[in-house]
């Protein structure tokens, strides 16, 4: 989608440090951090966010979720433990309209970050 910070990350067109990729999915260190681990795992496809979720693209929360398990372990905060949120719509705070789940861990978080 022209526009679309996360789809020019996706085709290289901006830079990022990937932290895993494979052909629906990729996984970037978000440029703001909000804990000392913050992970964006963004699906390829260029979805707005989960209420475009539907009976023919739902299988790429399961990529999503496995992806995000495996940089979490990869990245040691599996064992303690971490959060994965969305946010979908302006009210919820989502900036960037292409799907995307924030990893966060390396801290001990309360019942509200971000
Ligand atoms: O989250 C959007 C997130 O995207 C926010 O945490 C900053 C991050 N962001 C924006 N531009 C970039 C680039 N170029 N690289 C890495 N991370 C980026 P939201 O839930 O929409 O508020």
């Amino acid at each position: 989608m022209d526009n679309c910070i996360f789809c020019k990350i996706i085709n290289k067109e901006l830079p990022s440090t990937v932290y895993y990729e494979d052909d629906r999915v990729i996984a970037i260190k978000d440029i703001n951090p909000a804990a000392p681990v913050h992970v964006l795992i963004i699906p390829k496809e260029h979805i707005a966010n989960v209420k475009e979720i539907n009976e023919s693209n739902a299988q790429i929360l399961i990529d999503i979720h496995k992806a995000a398990n495996k940089v979490a372990q990869e990245l040691g905060i599996s064992e303690k433990g971490y959060r994965i949120i969305t946010n979908c719509g302006e009210a919820a705070g989502q900036t960037v309209f292409h799907l995307h789940y924030h990893l966060l861990g390396g801290v001990d978080m309360g019942p509200k970050i971000l």
